[in-house]
């Protein structure tokens, strides 16, 4: 049987659109009509799943996909045993903290004994452990952005790309937790085949981003 490359993407969400228009600009086309999570390159071997972001690393590490597209805030928040093989320039965001607009925020010792709000405690603990705080990590699933004015956290940490979401909950920036955007991942053990695949997919890559300059 043929080798294929197996990638995971994004299912729906912000990264679909270009995580499909980057395989097409690779000159990869998808089947039409097939169902929704599984699809099958016409014309590279290669299958790709549709999965949510936060599960993408765990089946890299896994082997079930090969490679996959996500938020390198997503890689680092769930520390599987991924490469991050090529960063691809869409996606962009930062991880930041936030405080009311009114708060006198010199530096990171604010944050001592502080509920802070968010669905990064792994990055955010890490944040606070470099900055010598103790502070109390409220994790979250969703809608970090409305629990200072609500009473339930004095800070949140949350993605930030425009800055309009801070700005209408009355918040504002005080740290850059991390950079991100998005990235190709890979398996650290994938068979010489489909390293070669990967090759060929990546130099694909890299001539796209080159001609985007
Ligand atoms: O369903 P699934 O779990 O797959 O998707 P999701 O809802 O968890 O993620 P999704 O689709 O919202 O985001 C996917 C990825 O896009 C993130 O992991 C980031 O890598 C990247 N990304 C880039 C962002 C943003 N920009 C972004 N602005 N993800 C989220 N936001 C949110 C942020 O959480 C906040 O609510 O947008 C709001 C802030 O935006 P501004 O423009 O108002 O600052
Ligand atoms: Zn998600």
């Amino acid at each position: 049987m043929e080798t294929k490359l197996k990638i995971a993407l994004q299912k729906s969400g912000r990264l679909y659109d270009d995580s499909v228009k980057i395989l097409k600009e690779c000159g990869i086309e998808l089947q039409n009509g097939m169902n929704k999570l599984l699809n099958e390159a016409i014309n590279f071997p290669m299958q790709i799943l549709f999965l949510r972001d936060d599960d993408i690393p765990q089946y890299v590490e896994d082997g079930v996909a090969d490679i996959g597209i996500v938020g390198e805030n997503i890689v680092y928040e769930t520390n599987k045993n991924v490469e991050i093989i090529e960063k691809l320039g869409f996606g962009k965001c930062r991880l930041s903290v936030a405080v009311p607009r009114n708060e006198n925020y010199a530096d990171a010792q604010f944050l001592n004994g502080k509920r802070i709000a968010t669905t990064y405690p792994f990055l955010l603990q890490s944040f606070l452990d470099k900055n010598k705080v103790t502070a109390e990590i409220h994790e979250i699933s969703g809608s970090v952005e409305i629990t200072p004015g609500v009473g339930l956290a004095d800070a949140i940490c949350d993605l930030v790309s425009s800055g309009s979401t801070l700005f209408s909950n009355g918040l504002k920036e005080t740290e850059v937790v991390l950079n991100s955007q998005a990235a190709l991942i890979g398996n650290k053990d994938l068979s010489s085949e489909k390293q070669l695949l990967l090759k060929k997919l990546l130099f694909r890559i890299q001539a796209v981003k080159k001609a985007k300059k």
